[in-house]
């Protein structure tokens, strides 16, 4: 699939430091050691009613580690998958009435248009379920040849539990797993499963539904082998991250870590996981399911500064879980019109200072908010200091280049 443009990438004196991230996994801060070129796979949308502000702070909080990287000398292979088809999908072009291919291709074009205006660098590979069902299907019949798949009626599923590390992602007691498999699109109560955990990897055609030709038979791939193959084929096995929101670690990064460590007899599957809070609105999680949505299009088409919803968002720490309220946006205009009055006066305070503060916060997992507070500092510095006669040049880059921020 086509991504969206590359936003403008100042270029800056020095690098910047490794990069330390939170893997949900080892449930603690690893330092990343990538090769020259650090390969990370981030999971995408599902195309049925995009972008919301929780979809824009996850992908902004990679977006951030992409720029850590880069900055740190790493050249980024970044792959991210479009689940266009599944059955929220489904189920949302049957409730209007619409065709699904139309509904994931219009969503799909907004959220390249949201992303470009927020600024978050696209990937390097954009790849639709769709286009990726003959990697999927290869994935399954290796896994067959491995004697690891059953059939239910003409379904096929996985025999997860010979993955001796299935469990270690998530680390959740066996009653959670399955009480959250079922919330999220798992069948654990299926008749006729090995296991109540054991994962769909292709689904036979049901009457009206689409499907494509395999040797399982007509259907569709289950959810998280979509991943595991796009991820194979483009990034190969143990890459530096796996990324989303935290509602993805179970079951879908922990089904997906067995079944890639399952095909390539290997382990680990990606050497960290990483987890994005969730945004709130009015005290939940803000879902399409549930439809307390503020979106990102709406806002930039009541006239909002794309920079100050990155601001708004980059305010929050990307672990936490926040609640997206008016006032933050409020705040972010406010802080974009300070930062902006400072960077056109040039000189300030010493912008190598905190350049340095900006690239330290980062590489502390993502320290998005103590960067911010940074800037902050030397701007209310800058007004009585001026001894840096280029200082709003080089914060206005570091700023551009780091955090993402047009200020
Ligand atoms: N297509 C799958 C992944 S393969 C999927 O989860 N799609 S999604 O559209 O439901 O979500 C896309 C990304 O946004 C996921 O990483 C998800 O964790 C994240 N996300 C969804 N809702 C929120 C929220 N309220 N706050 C933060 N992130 C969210
Ligand atoms: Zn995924």
């Amino acid at each position: 699939m086509e991504s969206w443009r590359s936003p403008n990438l100042p270029a800056l004196p020095g690098t910047g430091p490794a990069v330390r991230l939170f893997d949900t996994s080892s449930q603690s801060v690893v330092t990343t050691k990538p090769e020259t070129t650090a390969r990370m796979y981030v999971c995408g949308i599902t195309p049925y009613d995009a972008t919301h502000i929780g979809h824009a702070a996850t992908y902004i909080a990679f977006d951030l580690l992409n720029r850590a990287w880069g900055d740190a000398g790493h050249a980024v292979h970044y792959t991210q998958n479009v689940t266009d088809i599944d059955d929220p999908l489904l189920e949302r072009a049957a409730a209007t009435g619409q065709d699904w291919r139309d509904v994931a291709m219009r969503e799909t074009e907004l959220f390249r248009t949201d992303m470009a205006a927020l600024n978050v660098i696209p990937p390097t590979d954009y790849i639709g379920a769709v286009e990726a069902i003959p990697e999927v299907v290869r994935r399954i019949e290796d896994l067959q040849a491995l004697g690891l798949v059953y059939r239910v009626d003409d379904d096929f599923y996985l025999d997860i539990s010979a993955d001796e590390r299935f469990g270690s992602v998530a680390n959740l007691p066996r009653e959670e797993m399955i009480a959250i498999f079922a919330e999220r699109g798992g069948d654990p109560h299926r008749p006729g499963k090995r296991d109540a955990l054991d994962p769909l990897l292709w689904m036979a055609a049901r009457p009206g539904e689409p499907h494509w030709p395999a040797s399982l038979g007509a259907g569709r791939p289950g959810w998280h082998i979509e991943c595991v193959a796009i991820g194979l084929e483009h990034l190969g096995f143990s890459f530096d991250v796996q990324g989303g929101g935290s509602d993805l670690a179970f079951p879908h990064h922990e089904m997906g870590a067995s079944q890639g460590q399952l095909l390539c007899q290997d382990w680990p599957f990606a050497k960290a996981y990483v987890h994005a809070g969730m945004v709130h609105l009015d005290g939940h999680k803000m879902s399409k399911s549930r439809g307390n949505l503020v979106f990102v299009s709406k806002l930039r088409e009541s006239g909002e500064d794309p920079a100050a919803i990155r601001l708004a968002i980059l305010a929050h720490h990307y672990r936490n879980d926040w609640e997206w309220t008016q006032e933050c946006l409020v705040a972010a205009r406010h802080r974009l019109k300070l930062w902006r009055h400072a960077f056109d006066a040039q000189a300030g305070a010493s912008g190598h200072d905190v350049l340095i503060q900006i690239r330290t916060h980062l590489s502390n997992d993502l320290d998005a908010p103590a960067a911010l507070a940074a800037v902050d500092a030397w701007v209310a510095q800058s007004a009585t200091d001026k001894s840096d006669e280029s200082a709003g040049s080089l914060t206005r880059n570091a700023v551009m280049a780091l955090l993402g921020v047009h200020a």
